[in-house]
């Protein structure tokens, strides 16, 4: 399991190592900052982590501050996912253009059919007619049903008609694409609140699960983003984030946990539809160690 996580932030270790070719027992707080922030981690919240370590930091200090940022510890409020029990389970998701939307619904799809669930998908991107036509094809490839309408057409209508058609047909999981930009951020925003209140109308309840992709190509800077698609819907559920096998931007994890409060799902490690892998925290924490300091065993 570790080489999965391995594999996923070689680049970022390997930009730690670039910068501190040998590993330590203990490291300077300064040069400590340094490496993280070329990571991608964000200034302040690097601040918050060490001021209240020494001048030398060790590999436990450094792991417990990190562990305490996802498990809430301390002065951090606890993150965990959703459990979701309904019948179907909807999910909706969004983020901006090219962040991997479509694509991850098909990683999700394929997860979901191999724990034995049913599922059935929604193409509510009907900005754009090759969108569509995308998801209809991942529906092919997976052997899905996708619930699609023309160009141009209401998504609201079509994430109604998914759900109707997952409780008719007795589904586990619907999955419903949206639009990652509209002629303006106020129409996306607009578009976006009728969704969540007609997917509630479908079935009260949902969207069960409102999950937001982010390009781990981008970093934190994705997180001003993030910030105003979950103002938009009131809270999200969770983060996806994608690309991270071409970035060495990985510590921005850190960062989206702290600035948004939501757990990280999975992580979005290449372009076919197996390429998706749980998020675990500890893994995640122990990669980025290992290219700091020395074995403890
Ligand atoms: N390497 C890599 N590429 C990815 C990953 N996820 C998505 N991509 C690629 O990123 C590009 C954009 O992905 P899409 O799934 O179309 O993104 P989208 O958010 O649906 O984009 P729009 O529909 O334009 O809003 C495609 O070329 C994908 O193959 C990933 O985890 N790793
Ligand atoms: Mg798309």
């Amino acid at each position: 399991m570790l080489g999965i996580f391995k594999s996923t932030l070689q680049k970022t270790t390997q930009n730690i190592r670039d910068l501190l070719p040998k590993t330590h027992k203990k490291i300077d707080k300064e040069a400590l900052e340094e490496i993280l922030i070329a990571t991608d981690m964000d200034y302040d919240l690097l601040e918050m982590i060490l001021s209240p370590l020494g001048e030398q930091i060790s590999r436990n200090e450094l792991e417990v501050a990190l562990l305490r940022l996802f498990r809430g510890e301390s002065y951090y409020d606890s993150v965990q996912a959703k459990v979701v029990e309904d019948k179907p389970n909807v999910c909706l998701i969004i983020g901006v253009n090219g962040a991997g939307k479509t694509t991850t619904i098909a990683k999700l799809a394929n997860l979901y059919k191999k724990q034995g669930k049913s599922v059935i998908l929604g193409a509510g991107d009907t900005f754009r007619a090759a969108a569509i036509e995308q998801l209809k094809l991942w529906g092919q490839r997976l052997n899905l049903p996708v619930v699609a309408s023309q160009i141009g057409h209401d998504p609201s209508a079509v994430a109604f008609d998914t759900i109707t058609s997952a409780v008719a047909k007795n589904i586990d999981v619907a999955i419903i694409d949206t639009a990652g930009r509209l002629h303006n951020q106020s129409n996306l925003q607009q578009e976006l609140q009728k969704i969540t209140r007609i997917c509630d109308k479908a079935k009260a309840g949902s969207p069960h699960q409102k999950i937001l992709i982010l390009d781990g190509t981008q970093g934190t800077s994705s997180l001003e983003q993030a910030k105003i698609f979950s103002q938009t819907l009131g809270g999200i559920d969770g983060v996806i984030v994608t690309k991270l096998d071409g970035t060495s931007k990985g510590g921005a994890i850190f960062s989206m946990i702290h600035t948004l409060r939501v757990p990280i799902l999975y992580l979005g490690v290449g372009e076919n539809a197996e390429d998706l892998i749980a998020f675990n925290q500890e893994e995640y924490i122990a990669t980025i160690l290992d290219s700091i300091f020395e074995p403890t065993h």
